[in-house]
């Protein structure tokens, strides 16, 4: 249960008439920010570094409300005017206007953090390099099939600020949070929170590793003994976390047993918490494939059991679920050959992943946006399985050189997306699949990794009615 404290230190902490705040970013984020802050009688300015011209279709539904909008860039200035500002995830906290509000003191929140703070109801955090949306979605379902009504929000595409009016404490939250949301929390507290693995990734923003972990551990930074964090005991980087938990640090691992938390024992998914041993599915019968999955559902099978979630509930929801958009995702089988929208292989661990469990001969589209990763592991994770790569994207050049080096010699360069299908419709034989998974951020060619997929999956269904 939610102890009294948080419920009114968070209320209380949070009246937010007649501040002035400024809000940075509008898109996914900022529009649900400000219609929540506007309807809390807060003094509004939205600022972005697009015009409003360029604006038009996304600040159409809140025209009405009471707030300015500053576009074009982010004048300095702006900090000095506000009380405190709302960062979107996507916008560096590099950016000179939120270097000087924080020399003046004042607060930067991400829009989980203002969201947590305007909520009583009980959180589950997920967050990790890879698996977070399929780990999300999951838990979100294993919550709802127990009965509980669930708000499945955050880094999956849906901000938590939009459902805070809706949700009651005996509720739950499922947020799906990245490091760029969790570097602007102060005090998120989720009742369970997990990471999943932690691989390179977002180094453009971050810096250095040790920054992109220290933002992951903002996941658990203010969790107390009456919380649950669960972390991946295969994954070393992750595993070493725990002597940072001041939480009940339970594990999940399918290749050993451990002391407290989920593992697989003679194919059984077995959970194990406070002397109780329970058998919870035999792991063949997940729907999710791939060992990567394994270690998906055996988190949130281990989150919804510390929310107290019974077994048959748990195991059913396995049974059913059938993943998410955008991640491994069967597209068509066109001639004998199948088509995989992994569009959310957004950095090399997820693509290597992808590839792990693809089980026919591959032809994969990589390439995208530079986070200035490295593709060596990505290149040698193809072995004799991927036939062919046909490259788009900034990254394009980097990858190519990559597989030279490496001894990859069937590179294909593509001068668009849809000559990057029609490419793989060509080289792929009947018994291939054609796998997108760029390992790479989207935003050079597309607004978000989701409209690269919709686009991937159009171009197929092309393909499939010319055939
Ligand atoms: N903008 C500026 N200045 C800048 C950069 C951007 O003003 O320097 C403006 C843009 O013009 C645009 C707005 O900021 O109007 C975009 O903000 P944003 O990039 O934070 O994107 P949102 O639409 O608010 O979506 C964000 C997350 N995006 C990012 O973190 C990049 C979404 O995660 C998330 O679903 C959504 O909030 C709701 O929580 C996407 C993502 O790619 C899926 N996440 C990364 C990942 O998973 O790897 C972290």
């Amino acid at each position: 249960m939610l102890s009294a404290y948080s419920l009114y230190e968070r209320k209380k902490r949070m009246n937010l008439r007649n501040k002035r705040v400024l809000v940075i970013g509008a898109a996914v984020t900022g529009i649900p920010v400000i219609r929540k802050l506007c309807e809390k009688g807060a003094e509004v300015t939205l600022n972005d570094f697009k015009q409003a011209e360029e604006l038009q279709k996304i600040l159409a539904p809140v025209r009405h409300l009471p707030f300015r909008f500053v576009g074009g860039s982010h004048p300095e200035e702006l900090a000095d005017a506000c009380d405190f500002i709302v960062i979107s995830p996507g916008i560096p906290l590099s950016i000179p206007v939120v270097k000087r509000a924080v020399e003046l003191g004042k607060e930067v929140l991400s829009e989980i953090e203002l969201a947590f703070r305007l909520t009583g109801t009980p959180v589950a955090a997920i967050t990790g390099t890879n698996g977070k949306t399929t780990t999300t979605a999951l838990l979100g379902e294993i919550m709802k099939a127990s009965g509980r009504k669930t708000f499945v929000t955050g880094n999956i595409g849906h901000a938590m600020i939009a459902e805070v009016d809706y949700a009651r404490p005996e509720d739950i939250f499922v947020v799906e949070v990245s490091s760029f949301q969790l570097e602007s929390t102060q005090h998120f507290k989720p009742r369970v929170s997990a990471i999943l693995n932690i691989t390179p990734d977002h180094l453009d923003r971050h810096k250095t590793m040790e920054n992109y972990i220290d933002a992951k551990c903002g996941v658990f930074a203010n969790q107390d003994r009456q919380d649950f964090t669960v972390l991946n005991q295969d994954d070393p980087e992750t595993a070493r976390l725990a002597s940072r938990v001041g939480s009940q640090v339970l594990f999940f691992s399918r290749k050993e047993k451990v002391k407290e938390g989920a593992y697989v024992e003679e194919g059984q998914v077995v959970i194990k918490l406070g002397g109780k041993k329970e058998r919870i599915i035999h792991k063949d019968d997940i729907y999710i494939p791939g060992n990567h999955n394994l270690e998906n559902a055996l988190a949130a099978s281990l989150m919804a059991y510390c929310l107290g979630v019974k077994a048959d509930v748990i195991a059913q929801t396995l049974k059913d679920f059938k993943g998410v958009e955008h991640r491994i995702e069967f597209v068509e089988e066109i001639n004998g050959v199948i088509y995989y929208n992994d569009s959310k292989g957004t950095n090399t661990d997820a693509s290597i992943k992808a590839i792990e469990a693809m089980k026919r001969p591959t032809v994969i589209i990589a390439g995208g946006y530079d986070k200035g990763g490295e593709f060596d592991d990505l290149i040698k994770a193809f072995g004799s399985k991927v036939k062919h790569m046909v490259l788009i994207g900034k990254t394009a050049d980097r990858i190519e050189n990559t597989a030279r080096l490496l001894g990859f010699g069937s590179t294909h360069r593509a001068a668009d997306f849809r000559e990057a299908v029609r490419m793989c419709h060509e080289l792929a034989e009947p018994g291939d699949c054609v796998l997108l998974s760029p390992a790479c951020a989207s935003w050079d060619m597309f607004t978000n990794y989701e409209e690269r997929g919709r686009q991937f999956k159009q171009y197929v269904r092309e393909l499939k009615d010319r055939a």
